[in-house]
C-alpha cells in the first residue's frame, strides 16, 4: 500500500511535469504499484486539474490494438481521462512548443447519447452512443523516452494530451465497424493502414471495456460524454510544421497540422 503522502508527491511530480514541459524518470520504475494504487494517482491528477478549472470532457481508452500493445511493452488496455483543456478544435493546429515530444495517433471516437453502467456489452454501448466519429489523439508522456511501465501511465493519465474530434460522423447502427478501413499519412506519405478490427477485435468492444472498466472505478460514462476507443495503429512523432491525415472508409478523414 502506498501512503497518501508518496501519491502526493507522485502526482506533483507529473503535474509538474506536464507544466514545466519536461520529461521525468519514471514514478513506478519497478512495477510495484497495484492497478487499484495507479488509478487512485491518476485520480487525483485529474482532480487537481478539475480543482484548477478544467472540465471532464470523457474517458478515453488506451492500448486497445495489438501494435500499440507490442511497441509501449504494455499488453492491456487502460482507461483515461479527457479534460476539456486537451481538445484542440479541428482546423486549429497543434501548439509543439506547450508539449514535451507529441506523437499523433488515429483513433475511432464516440458520442455517447445515454450513459453506461455495469456489466456493459458491446451490443449495449452501440444502442448508448449517438455519432461515430474519426478523431487523432497527441499522446505525451510525461516520462523520459516515451517509456514506461502498467502503473506508470495510468498514473499519468494513459500520456493523455490533445485530442482532434472530427465534426461529422455517422450513425451507430450504419454500419459495421470492424470493417471500416482507415489509411494514416504524415506530410503526405502513408504511414499506415488498419481496419476497425485492429482495436480489440471490434471498437464497440473498445466502449464496453471502458464503460464496465469506468463503472468498477466508481465513475460510469455519462450521456454526452465523447470516447476515445484507442488508436488502430502506432503513434507518429511530429514536430512543427508536420501535418498528419486519418482517412476513415465511410467515417470521414480528419487532418491536423503541428505549429
Ligand atoms: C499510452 C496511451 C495509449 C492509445 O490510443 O493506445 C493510447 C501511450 O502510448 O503513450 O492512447
Ligand atoms: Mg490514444
Amino acid at each position: 500500500m502506498i501512503a497518501g503522502q508518496d501519491i502526493d508527491a507522485r502526482v506533483r511530480i507529473l503535474l509538474d511535469a506536464q507544466d514545466q514541459r519536461r520529461e521525468v524518470e519514471r514514478i513506478d520504475p519497478d512495477g510495484l504499484l497495484t492497478e487499484d494504487e495507479a488509478y487512485a494517482l491518476q485520480f487525483q491528477y485529474i482532480e487537481s486539474r478539475l480543482a484548477g478549472g478544467d472540465s471532464l470532457v470523457g474517458l478515453k481508452t488506451g492500448l486497445t490494438s495489438k501494435a500499440k500493445q507490442v511497441t509501449m511493452g504494455v499488453m492491456q488496455p487502460i482507461l483515461g481521462h479527457i479534460l476539456a483543456s486537451s481538445v484542440v478544435p479541428e482546423g486549429e493546429p497543434v501548439n509543439c512548443e506547450q508539449l514535451i515530444h507529441p506523437r499523433a495517433e488515429p483513433e475511432i471516437a464516440f458520442v455517447l447519447e445515454h450513459g453506461l453502467d455495469g456489466p456493459v456489452t458491446a451490443a449495449q454501448a452501440c444502442r448508448a452512443t449517438a455519432l461515430v466519429i474519426p478523431a487523432v489523439e497527441i499522446i505525451d508522456s510525461r516520462f523520459l523516452n516515451f517509456r514506461f511501465g502498467f502503473g506508470d501511465v495510468i498514473a499519468d493519465n494513459t500520456s493523455a494530451s490533445r485530442v482532434i474530434f472530427g465534426s461529422i460522423g455517422i450513425k451507430p447502427t450504419d454500419t459495421d465497424l470492424r470493417l471500416i478501413g482507415m489509411v494514416y499519412s504524415k506530410n503526405g506519405e502513408v504511414q499506415s493502414t488498419a481496419a476497425g478490427a485492429a482495436v480489440l477485435g471490434n471498437p464497440w468492444e473498445a466502449l464496453a471495456w471502458l464503460a464496465r472498466r469506468a463503472s468498477e472505478l466508481g465513475r460510469p460514462l455519462q450521456a454526452g460524454q465523447m470516447v476515445l476507443a484507442g488508436a488502430l495503429a502506432d503513434a507518429l512523432f511530429v514536430n512543427p510544421g508536420d501535418n498528419v491525415r486519418v482517412e476513415f472508409d465511410r467515417l470521414g478523414s480528419l487532418s491536423v497540422s503541428f505549429a
